[in-house]
Formats: C-alpha cells, structure tokens, sequence
C-alpha cells in the first residue's frame, strides 16, 4: 500500500430533495469514495538503469549528474490559472540534454494517455513547447486520446520546477534533490502525490473538478507534499488524523503563500447544474485558509463533529434527484484547515517572511507521531531557534483563538527534566467529579493545574516528592459548563489534556 495524500473527493448524498426544502440530512454525506490507486513500476525506483530517452529517474540519482547539457526551451503555459490570464510565452530553464523531452532537474511531466506510464512528453520539432491551451472539459481525453491537449504537460512542468525554484530553492533555502514524476491525464477528480517514487497525478477532472493539470495551486500543493517527505515528514493513511491533518495543512499554507491567495483551487472546482434544487449557494473554492475562528477551532480537542467545506448541491438527471456534496468533511482536511488557518492569521500579524520559515522549520520537526499538542510546541521552538523566541505572545494568541492550548510551564523550581507519563482523566466529559492520573519517573514534587478557555487558573493543587503513580480526584460541580486545560506539572515538563464539563 502506497501512503496517498491528495485533493479529492467524491462525497454524494442521494436523497430527494422536496418542495424546495433542503433536509438537514442531505448535507451530511453518505459515501467517501476515495481513490487508493495503486502505482505501477514501485520497484523500478531501487533498480540502478543506464539513462536512455523518456526513462524515468528517481531520487537515488541527480538526473543532473546523467546529462553534460541541459538546453533552454521556449513554451506557452498559464502564468497562473486559465480563468486569469490567457496562456503566456516563457522560457523553460535547463531541460536535460538537448531538450527534446519534457524533464528536467527537478521534474519530468507526461501524459498518461499520449505518452503512456514511462515517457516524458515530447516537445514539437525541437525544444518547443508551444502548444495551444484547451480549456474545454478535459474528461473526453479519457476516451479519446485525439481531444487530449500537449499543453497540459507543459503547464504542469512549468508549475513544478518554478515552484522548486523560486520558492523552495532561492527564497526557503530548502535542497531540491529529487526528480518528481508527474503524469497529466489520469481520469478521475483532482490531484495526488506519493513519495514513493516521487510520484504527481493530476487528473483530466469529473463531477466536482476540471482538469487539475491547468490549476496552479493543487500543482503547488501536491508539489509541497513531496517537499515534506523529503524533508522527513511523510504521514500516510496509517498515521493519526491529526498528523495527515497537519502534513494537508502544510500542503495548503506553502500553496497559499506562495501564491498570496488563501483560496486552494478556485478555478478547478466546479459543480453540475443544481437546475430547481434549492439550496445554500456551492462553495467557490476546494477550501480555504480564511475561516471563522468560531467554527474553525479546534476548541482544545472537541472540534465541532460536522466540519465540512466545499459544498456542491447538483441535479442529477439519471436520477432526478437533487444531491448534495463536500469537498472537505474527513478530519485529516477538515481539522488540517483549522491549522493551516491558523498558520494563515499568524501570516497577517507577522508577514510571510516570518510565518514560512516557522511553517517550514516546525514541520522539519514533526514526525509520523507528531499531534497538534507537540506541533504548537514546534512552532514555538521554531522561533526560538530562528527568532530568539521574539513572537512568543503572538504566536500563543493566534492558537489560542483556534482553540490549540500550548502549556506555559510556571514549575521553575525544580530544573530537572522528570518525565510525566500517562496522564489520564476520566470520565470526560464529567459533570460531579473528575479523576486523574499519571506517573513520574523520578522522585519529584507535581502540581496539577485546572485553566478555563480564557487562560483563567480555576485550580492548583501540589503534590509531595514522589515517584511513580499518583492519582487524585477533583469536585467539579461548581464550575460552569465548558472546556478547560488541566495541566501536570514536574520539573521543566508540563502535559495537558483538554476535560469537557457538563451539567
Ligand atoms: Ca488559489
Ligand atoms: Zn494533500
């Protein structure tokens, strides 16, 4: 199994819609079809190949190092989607050798369906890669390879080395050594990325999207993906929802600074005619990094349970029935909006140059293991390391104000690094008393700590010198409904855990 990330989805509630009334239950999505593909030619990727014509390089090898030249070519592509701009004459830097291939350092582009899975895509006469635009449906490429656009392959190519160029090279300081391998014209909806191989799909578009090969932004966010597995964060449909949620967000962040638009693919997104269905109006973006904080939160580990971004309401004419959809609605994209968001509004208060290199060096911290609780930790260590620790406050406030508690710790009087294991709190939510416990692995005083959302201390409690379990019990009953942090300190350690109260 290959670990997938991808903008995609295919969620379609089939229920009548009557008299004009859209139920409440017709937003709620009946089927998450999401395409697991599996890749061809995986092995490929650890068998050492004598470079010829349309081979496809991997990562164990700079193509680089395969070519004495590389030759400049001409092209027309999208500066930035086909809905802004009409198709622009630029230079493609350095393809590899005499240039009559689609490959270069950084990437190499074909068409599934005119180049098949191996070959990149071939200029016309020459290093030339003038083709004419076609932004009419993409999807009949599927069925015949004569309406399949050249142009496609170019815009993708141009999108992905400019990107590795100009933002990840010259302005993040980030070593680009892989060669990504991107294919156009793969039939479906959307994009996806796979580090294995270094692997880009971009799909000719369906139901909810055009083709993605012509969106500047899902190019860039599937792009960003295989930056962060190079720089070691890799999570796949194995790991947490809050880990796939952060590796999304960053996907989305890097995208939207880059293109100073926190919109991600509002030229691709598309929904069929909703005819006499009445309904909210579509969302006009796959999803967005602009949300309101009060829906938007992760309100300390109790996000609302129905997040969901990207509605589309259609008629379907086989059916004849009205039928409602999102983009958005797993937690790994909708809890990953909540921090790229936040990412996003720390972006406003301190500005790109700031925000990207924290974006950037708290997610070369982040592993496979990392949740949201130890993710702010890095951002915080981030400006440390980078900035003297000089936006602590504001970087706590705009988590804050997405419900991301980060721990203060206020325990300075033992410095000693005492490791806090297994708290837990039960039951929660609690309405008369809650229980807690955890365990130290030396011989240290403890304190709990209860805070309110507003950072208000409701409790302290201290604990003598001890080692091992403790347990202990606190009567809730006076304290109003809602979220609150409780917090055990020792040493230089603080674990937090979020407690719902109800009454
Ligand atoms: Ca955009
Ligand atoms: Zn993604």
């Amino acid at each position: 199994m290959i670990g997938l990330t991808s903008i995609q989805s295919q969620a379609q509630a089939s229920l009548p819609l009557e008299a004009g009334v859209l139920p409440a239950s017709a937003l709620c999505p009946v089927e998450w079809v999401n395409q697991i593909a599996q890749l061809e030619d995986n092995q490929m990727a650890f068998v050492p190949v004598q470079p010829r014509a349309g081979m496809p390089y991997r990562s164990f090898r700079r193509p680089g190092e395969l070519f004495s030249f590389q030759t400049d070519a001409i092209a027309s592509v999208f500066l930035t989607d086909p809905r802004a701009s009409r198709a622009t004459e630029v230079v493609l830097e350095g393809l590899l050798g005499d240039g009559l291939r689609l490959e270069g350092p950084y990437v190499r582009v074909g068409s599934e369906r005119l180049d098949g899975p191996i070959d990149a895509a071939p200029g016309k006469n020459g290093p030339d890669y003038r083709f004419p635009p076609d932004t009419s449906v993409a999807l009949h490429c599927s069925t015949d390879v004569s309406v399949c656009s050249r142009f496609d392959a170019v815009n993708v190519y141009y999108h992905v080395d400019q990107f590795a160029r100009k933002f990840w090279i010259e302005r993040m300081g980030v070593p680009i050594a892989f060669q990504a391998d991107a294919k156009v014209h793969v039939v479906g909806d959307g994009a996806f990325a796979s580090a294995e191989g270094n692997v880009l799909k971009f799909r000719l578009g369906d139901i909810f999207m055009k083709n993605a090969a012509l969106s500047d932004d899902l190019i860039y966010h599937e792009y960003a993906h295989l930056v962060a597995a190079s720089l070691g964060f890799n999570p796949n449909s194995e790991h947490s929802a809050e880990t796939r949620a952060l590796s999304e967000a960053y996907a989305d962040y890097f995208t939207a600074t880059y293109t100073n638009d926190p919109r991600i693919g509002e030229w691709v997104v598309t929904c069929p005619d909703r005819q006499a269905c009445m309904g909210p109006p579509n969302d006009r973006e796959i999803r967005t990094l602009v949300l309101d904080p009060a829906v938007w939160s992760w309100k300390f580990g109790f996000p609302n349970p129905d997040l969901e971004y990207g509605f589309c309401l259609r008629y379907h004419q086989l059916d004849g029935k009205c039928k409602a959809s999102y983009n958005n609605f797993a937690n790994h994209y909708v809890w990953g909006m909540i921090w790229a968001a936040t990412l996003w509004d720390l972006r406003a208060q301190l500005g790109a140059d700031v925000v990207d290199r924290l974006a950037l060096e708290a997610l070369k911290q982040h592993t496979t293991e990392t949740q949201f609780s130890e993710a702010t930790l890095h951002v915080l260590a981030a400006d440390t390391q980078l900035f003297g620790g000089q936006h602590e406050s504001i970087i706590r406030e705009a988590f804050w104000v997405r419900g991301f508690y980060i721990p203060i710790n206020n325990n300075q009087e033992s410095p000693f690094d005492i490791a806090i294991s297994h708290l837990e709190v039960w039951p929660n939510p609690a309405s008369n008393v809650i229980r807690v416990s955890f365990e130290s692995d030396q011989i240290s005083a403890a304190s709990i700590q209860l805070h309110d959302v507003l950072g208000r201390q409701i409790l302290k409690r201290d604990f003598p010198h001890l080692v091992g379990a403790r347990q202990t019990s606190i009567d809730i009953n006076g304290l109003p409904g809602g979220i609150y942090i409780l917090s055990v300190s020792s040493g230089t350690n603080t674990v937090s855990l979020p407690v719902s109260v109800i009454h």
